[in-house]
């Protein structure tokens, strides 16, 4: 597979000058003095993509020719951040490139800056799927990303009046130079209609599915470059489209506008990303999205099983197929409808097949978030899926009354269907039904679900379980978006941690070197400076760099307590209104987020933080010591500006909410410490970097537990903690609203009610907790000591390592070296 002979490979810088230039003459049909930045962007781009080109086609031909085992990663989100920097960090020729744009007169940050990110997944579940895919290439993994590819992101996010306002994510609006279609290898996907069960000619029993309609899914693949590896995956994402022949029967009568609209239809399926992660109960285009991509991509599998001469009954053996939560559990039913109604397997067989192949990540045990579909809408969109779930469902009770014989309550709880009220299909259980392996993302999170959400499973199939701690990918998190950081670590320890984040434990022997400690110092002073440079110029605020810069960015959730943030504010502005001399650390706090559309209180929050803001940011009496900015439409390529700046990290969620959070990973790499509950990875994290780096406040999770078991009054808090009331009260009385008292009544009332989160509970350990920060912080060696070996003791949370852990324990796969034989 030699590449054909050309100079499009070289990595010189005049090579790469050379190619640019042609690029924008011959692609972008340009000229400098006529070249907009976005020319320049995709001049460098395609020069980029040239040079990726060689190492995937030659793994793809590698995989091919070896029939390689592989994992294929179902995810209805890939929150991929931008390509570009990525691509030249991975290549290997970052220097080289800011080399040549430079002696073109260009700066590379500029050009950086100019990609729009395909913003492809809502949060945490999205990104982590972009970092897996990025530890397996690097780890030479041979692996398929499969997803949609939504014409429109996640939205964009403006700030009106300190309320959000969405506008439509065009990111495909100047063209994306990383993707190739692959029309060739288009398939269909039925939809509606009905079952025939018959007997053909030979007396055989069939089944077969008379749609109502046809969508046809055209895959678009993007490469996934290993890191300093000849590795490429290909993350390959599905448009639909319509058929060719839509509709020819209203066409040919003269229907022109219902052929036309039937083709609009089919289209809508992969208009948009849904901008919700806690729930879209009952949305049928957001099932047909989920049936949508999961045919396509197992009509894929067995297309590549074609090709490579498998039989299909050792699918098993060439595939092992991770579904990232249940969007896409519709793959059990699917790939059984594939094996026994098209390729005619017996069922027992195709049911081992399939058992042996899935694999299930829960992300969330809010139970708003367990995805349920009323069986009305689920058996009128699939017909068929709905038939086998109810085989799949028969044999599975069968099973439970086995081994827990006159159990109706178990069997109850346990069935695929929830009868209680309205039906339902439950996806979760079919995802544990029909996979080999079920992972929580983190320590606590897989603890709960054995021994609460999923117990009746933990106890069928207790084998089952384990759990995976998610990680975050050094490459972009750190290499790329804190390259000073990187420079000074490698100068320490040399560059081995970025493909082994381990040893950034040799960091641990510079962290009484003075030295050392003042050129942390330095770059994250001068990385604090930038972000305050980039704040003036799109708020007109001023921020000091010498402040403790304290961030919470992270979607915006009643769980994840941003309104508890938002209290101690407003208590350190108290204390200041009653004591203008008062001495404390000068504090800046950030946030950043996007709500979803449909959720009021979360946007409530975000008009609270707003407003909180618009108030201290101009009282004379603050004299500058505290400043709040909410930091609008809050991305993958604005996080990488801000993770470098943090001192502080917060990691506030209601103990045994947040399944793991990866955020928390991201602020520690880049020296924030961090203040948090025992929730999630917080927990794991402080385990690693040791307890006296680590600001620990709150409830436990079974403190939780046990004080909702035995009626939490969250209205005693308020009576009995002046600073509450006061903060409270401030809110109430409309100071923060121009008098209107009613505003923030919502979220108020909420809180006096029920306060489902704890935040009264947990408020004054909180307070504490943060006035313990400010004052380490005024002991800056002390503060940077405690950031050095936060940075020193992330090794764990590298992606590598949950990956490695996913190929020994679930997938049984090894790396596959790919060699470029040119
Ligand atoms: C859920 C749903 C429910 C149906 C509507 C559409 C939709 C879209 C996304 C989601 C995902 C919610 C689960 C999620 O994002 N969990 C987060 O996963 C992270 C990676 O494991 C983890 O770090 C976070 O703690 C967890 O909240």
């Amino acid at each position: 597979h030699k590449q054909p002979e050309n100079d499009l490979n070289g990595s010189s810088v005049a090579d790469l000058k050379r190619d640019f230039l042609n690029k924008l003459f011959y692609v972008q049909g340009k000229f400098p003095a006529l070249a907009s930045l976005n020319d320049y962007y995709m001049a460098l781009s395609y020069t980029v993509r040239d040079r990726l080109l060689e190492r995937w086609i030659n793994t793809a031909a590698i995989y091919t020719d070896s029939g390689a085992r592989t994992i294929c990663y179902l995810s209805a989100e890939f929150l991929m951040g931008p390509q570009l920097g990525n691509n030249l960090i991975n290549l290997g020729i970052y220097d080289q490139a800011q080399q040549a744009v430079e002696e073109l007169g260009l700066d590379l940050d500029a050009l950086l800056e100019q990609e729009e990110e395909p913003g492809l997944g809502n949060g945490g579940l999205g990104r982590l799927a972009a970092c897996y895919l990025d530890s397996m290439a690097t780890l030479e993994i041979p692996s398929i990303g499969y997803g949609i590819r939504y014409e429109f992101g996640i939205f964009e996010q403006d700030i009106r009046d300190g309320w959000q306002v969405e506008r439509t994510d065009k990111w495909l609006r100047f063209g994306n130079p990383w993707e190739i279609s692959r029309p060739e290898w288009a398939v269909e996907v039925k939809l509606g209609g009905h079952v025939d069960h018959y007997t053909d000619e030979q007396g055989r029993y069939r089944v077969r599915w008379i749609p109502y309609e046809v969508v046809k899914g055209v895959p678009y693949d993007n490469p996934i470059l290993g890191y300093k590896t000849n590795t490429a995956n290909t993350l390959r994402l599905w448009t639909a489209e319509a058929p060719e022949s839509f509709d020819f029967a209203a066409f040919n009568s003269g229907n022109y506008a219902g052929a036309v609209h039937k083709k609009m239809v089919s289209e809508n399926v992969s208009k948009v990303l849904y901008p919700n992660d806690d729930s879209d109960r009952g949305k049928r285009l957001r099932l047909t999205q989920q049936i949508f991509f999961v045919s396509c991509s197992l009509q894929d599998t067995i297309r590549i099983m074609q090709v490579q001469d498998l039989p299909l009954a050792k699918f098993h053996e060439k595939f092992v197929i991770q579904l990232n939560d249940t969007h896409p559990a519709i793959s059990i039913a699917e790939l059984m409808r594939l094996l026994v109604d098209e390729h005619y397997m017996k069922w027992d067989q195709a049911w081992a097949i399939t058992q042996r192949t899935f694999a299930y990540t829960n992300h969330t045990i809010l139970p708003e978030a367990l995805e349920r579909w009323p069986i009305a809408l689920f058996s009128s969109l699939l017909p068929r899926h709905m038939e086998i779930i109810y085989e799949i469902n028969h044999h599975f009770i069968d099973d439970v009354r086995m081994k827990f014989p006159d159990d109706p309550d178990r069997i109850a709880r346990m069935s695929l269907i929830d009868e209680s009220g309205e039906k339902y299909v439950r996806m979760a259980h079919l995802a544990c039904v029909g996979s080999h392996a079920i992972n929580g993302v983190a320590a606590l999170h897989t603890e709960l679900l054995q021994q609460d959400v999923l117990s009746d499973f933990y106890a069928l199939y207790p084998h089952k379980f384990s759990n995976k701690t998610n990680g975050v990918t050094p490459r972009r998190f750190v290499v790329l978006s804190n390259p000073r950081l990187t420079d000074l670590i490698s100068s320490k320890i040399g560059n081995g941690w970025i493909k082994h984040l381990d040893e950034l434990k040799k960091l641990e022997a510079y962290v009484d070197d003075i030295e050392f400690q003042q050129e942390w110092q330095d770059i994250k002073y001068n990385l604090k400076r930038d972000l305050a440079n980039q704040i003036v110029k799109d708020y007109g605020i001023n921020v000091d760099p010498h402040s403790l810069f304290d961030i919470q960015a992270k979607r915006i959730h009643e769980y994840k307590r941003q309104h508890l943030n938002v209290l101690h504010i407003i208590t350190l502005y108290n204390r200041i209104k009653a004591n203008p001399d008062i001495d404390i650390t000068p504090q800046t706090f950030l946030f950043g987020g996007k709500a979803a559309p449909g959720y009021f209180m979360a946007k409530l929050i975000i008009k609270l933080i707003n407003s909180v803001a618009d108030v201290v940011n101009r009282d004379p009496d603050v004299r500058d010591r505290i400043k709040v900015v909410f930091l609008k439409d809050y991305s993958v390529k604005f996080a990488q500006h801000v993770y470098p700046a943090a001192d502080l990290s917060e990691q506030i969620s209601t103990a045994g909410k947040e399944a793991s959070g990866t955020g928390n990973m991201k602020f520690a790499m880049n020296g924030a410490l961090t203040i948090g509950t025992l929730d999630g990875a917080n927990i794991e994290i402080r385990e690693e970097v040791g307890a006296e780096n680590f600001f620990l406040f709150g409830l436990t999770e079974q403190e939780v537990q046990k004080m909702s078991a035995d009626g939490y009054s969250p209205i005693d808090y308020y009576h009995t903690n002046l600073e509450l009331k006061l903060a409270i009260d401030r809110i109430a009385s409309g100071f923060f609203s121009h008098g209107d008292p009613e505003l923030f009544k919502p979220l108020l009332h909420t809180l006096f009610d029920r306060d489902p989160y704890f935040l009264f509970a947990d408020y004054q350990a909180y307070i504490d907790c943060q006035h313990q920060a400010s004052l380490v912080y005024r002991d800056l060696e002390r503060w940077t000591r405690m950031s050095i070996l936060n940075v020193a003791r992330m090794g764990k949370f590298s992606s590598d390592r949950s990956i490695r852990e996913y190929c020994e324990d679930i997938w049984h796969i090894k790396p596959v070296k790919v060699e470029l034989n040119t």
